[in-house]
C-alpha cells in the first residue's frame, strides 16, 4: 500500500466521527501523491504524514456565562494548535452553533497550508465555540467573550498563538476578548488580530479576505487572457468575506448579482448596492431579506432546505462561495457548468465538496481552493502582527499593496507547483504542494518534535 493510502487509512480509523476533518485530509493527501511518492521512504521513516495530520494539541473547555435573564448558559470552547513549524499558531475563532471538534480540526489543518502559502512566518491553528451570537445582546456577547478568554488566555500569546475572527467573530468580539486578555495578563501585546484601529488593529484587515480573493481571481483571469471588467459574479454569504469580495469585484468593473445567508438568498440583476448591504449587515446586524425589502431590483428567495443553494443556479461568469463548508455540491457544480461558468474561487473554507470540485475541474472550470484564494485575511493578520511588533501602523495603501503582492504571488506559486508536478491548471494540487513543501522542510530541519 502506498504511504498516502496507509496514512489515510490510519487517520480514518483514529477519527471515525470527524467527517469534515477527514474530508480536508483526504483532499490534501490525495493531491500530495506525486510529492510523497518522490520521497516515499524518507517521509515514511520520519512519519511526516502522521505528524502533519495530528494536531500539536487540542484544547476543549467549558464556557459558562450569564444571560440577560440571569440564566447561566454553558457552551463548549475549542482551540486546536495544529502545527507551529514555521511560526506561532495563527487562525480564527468561529462562533456558530454547528461548531464541534471535527470542524475546528478541519479548519486548523487547512490553516497550516494556507498560512504557509502566504510566505509569512505563521503556523496553523483554529478555535471557536458552539455559542450562537445571533439574537444576543451586546452585554451577552461581552459576557460570553470574557468567559471564553478567561480559559483561552492560558494557551495563547503574541509569540505562541494568535487568534482572529471567523464566522460569528468580528471586531466587536475581538475587542471584548482583547480587553479580557489584557486585564488578566496585564500585558498589552498583539495576541489577537482583527483588532479595532484605535488599539493596534491594521488598516485593511476588515477588507482583506474579500479584497485578496479578488486580487487572486483577477490574476487568474489575466493569465487566461480575460479581465474582471464586465463579468457577472455570483457570491454566497453576506458576512465579512462576501461583503468585501462584492465591493472589490464591483470596483474592478464586474457585476455581483447574488448573495445569501442561512435563511435565504437574493438575486439583484442590477448589481449589489454595497452601501445598503453594509447598512443592513454591519450596522443593523439584520437579515438579507431587509436588503431586498429596501431595493426594488432585488428578488428575495427563502431557503427551502439545507441543500437549497439557489445562488449557484444563476448564470454567471465567476462564482465565489463565501459562506461556509460544503455549500456548493455536485448538483450546484453541474448547474454552474451548464450555465458556462469560467472560474470558481473559494472565499470560504472548504465550501465546495470533493465531488463538486472534481466535476468543475473535469469540465475545464478554473478552480482555486480556499487555502490559496482566501489567504488574504490571514496574510493581513500577519501584517498586523508585524505592525504590533514594531509598534507602528502602516497606511491603508501600504497594507493593501502588500496584500495584492501576496495574492498575486500565491497565484503564481500554486500555478508553478502544479506545472512542476505535471498537473498544469490543477490549482488545488498546486496549493497543497506549495504549502506542504515549506512546512515539511521546516519540520525535518527541526527534528522529531
Ligand atoms: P461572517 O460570520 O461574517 O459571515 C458568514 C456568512 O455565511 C453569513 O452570511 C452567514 O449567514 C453565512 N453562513 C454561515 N454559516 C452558515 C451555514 N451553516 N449555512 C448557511 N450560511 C451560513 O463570516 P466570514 O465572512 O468571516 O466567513 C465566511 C467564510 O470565510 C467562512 O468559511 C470562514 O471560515 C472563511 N474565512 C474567513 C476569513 C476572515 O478573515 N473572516 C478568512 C478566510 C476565510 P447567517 O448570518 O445567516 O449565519
Ligand atoms: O480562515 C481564516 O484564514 C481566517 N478566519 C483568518 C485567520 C486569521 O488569523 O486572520
Amino acid at each position: 500500500m502506498s504511504y498516502v493510502d496507509e496514512v489515510l487509512e490510519k487517520v480514518k480509523q483514529k477519527n471515525p466521527d470527524q467527517p469534515e476533518f477527514l474530508q480536508a485530509v483526504t483532499e490534501v493527501l490525495n493531491s500530495l501523491r506525486p510529492v510523497v511518492e518522490a520521497n516515499e521512504e524518507k517521509y515514511r521513516k520520519l512519519a511526516i504524514l502522521e505528524r502533519i495530520t495530528e494536531p500539536d494539541r487540542q484544547i476543549m473547555f467549558r464556557v459558562p456565562w450569564v444571560d440577560d435573564n440571569g440564566q447561566v448558559q454553558v457552551n463548549r470552547g475549542f482551540r486546536v494548535q495544529f502545527n507551529n513549524a514555521i511560526g506561532p499558531y495563527k487562525g480564527g475563532i468561529r462562533l456558530h452553533p454547528s461548531v464541534n471538534l471535527s470542524i475546528i480540526k478541519f479548519l486548523g489543518f487547512e490553516q497550516v497550508f494556507k498560512n504557509s502559502l502566504t510566505t509569512l512566518p505563521i503556523g496553523g491553528g483554529k478555535g471557536g465555540s458552539d455559542f450562537d451570537p445571533k439574537g444576543k445582546s451586546d452585554n451577552e456577547i461581552m459576557h460570553f467573550c470574557q468567559s471564553f478568554m478567561t480559559e483561552l488566555y492560558k494557551y495563547i500569546g503574541a509569540d505562541t498563538d494568535v487568534p482572529a475572527g471567523d464566522i460569528g467573530t468580528g471586531a466587536r468580539e475581538i475587542g471584548f476578548m482583547f480587553g479580557q486578555y489584557k486585564r488578566i495578563r496585564d500585558l498589552y501585546e498583539g495576541v489577537l488580530t482583527g483588532k479595532g484601529l484605535s488599539y493596534g488593529g491594521s488598516l485593511a484587515r476588515t477588507e482583506a479576505t474579500g479584497y485578496g480573493l479578488l486580487y487572486l481571481t483577477q490574476e487568474l483571469m489575466k493569465c487566461h487572457g480575460e479581465s474582471m471588467e464586465g463579468k457577472t459574479v455570483a457570491i454566497s454569504g453576506s458576512g465579512n468575506v462576501a461583503t468585501y469580495a462584492a465591493q472589490k469585484a464591483q470596483q474592478m468593473g464586474a457585476k455581483v448579482v447574488t448573495l445569501s445567508d442561512s435563511t435565504g438568498w437574493i438575486y439583484d440583476p442590477e448589481g449589489i448596492d454595497i452601501e445598503l448591504l453594509k447598512e443592513v449587515k454591519e450596522v443593523k446586524r439584520a437579515r438579507l431579506s431587509e436588503y431586498a425589502a429596501a431595493r426594488s431590483s432585488a428578488e428575495y428567495h427563502d431557503k427551502k432546505n439545507a441543500d437549497d443553494h439557489g445562488v449557484w443556479n444563476i448564470k454567471v461568469d465567476i462564482a465565489l462561495p463565501c459562506a461556509t463548508q460544503n455549500e456548493l455540491n455536485l448538483d450546484d457544480a453541474k448547474a454552474l457548468v451548464a450555465n458556462g461558468v469560467k472560474a470558481v474561487c473559494e472565499g470560504a473554507n472548504m465550501p465546495t465538496t470533493i465531488e463538486a470540485t472534481e466535476y468543475l475541474q473535469q469540465n475545464g472550470v478554473w478552480f482555486v481552493g480556499g487555502k490559496a484564494a482566501n489567504a488574504g485575511g490571514v496574510a493581513t493578520s500577519a501584517l498586523e502582527m508585524s505592525q504590533n511588533s514594531e509598534r507602528l501602523s502602516w497606511s491603508f495603501e501600504e497594507v493593501d499593496q502588500k496584500l495584492k503582492g501576496i495574492m498575486v504571488g500565491i497565484y503564481h506559486a500554486i500555478d508553478d507547483a502544479a506545472k512542476k508536478y505535471g498537473m498544469e491548471g490543477n490549482y488545488v494540487a498546486g496549493a497543497n504542494i506549495a504549502g506542504f513543501e515549506k512546512v515539511v522542510n521546516a519540520m525535518i530541519a527541526q527534528g522529531v518534535v
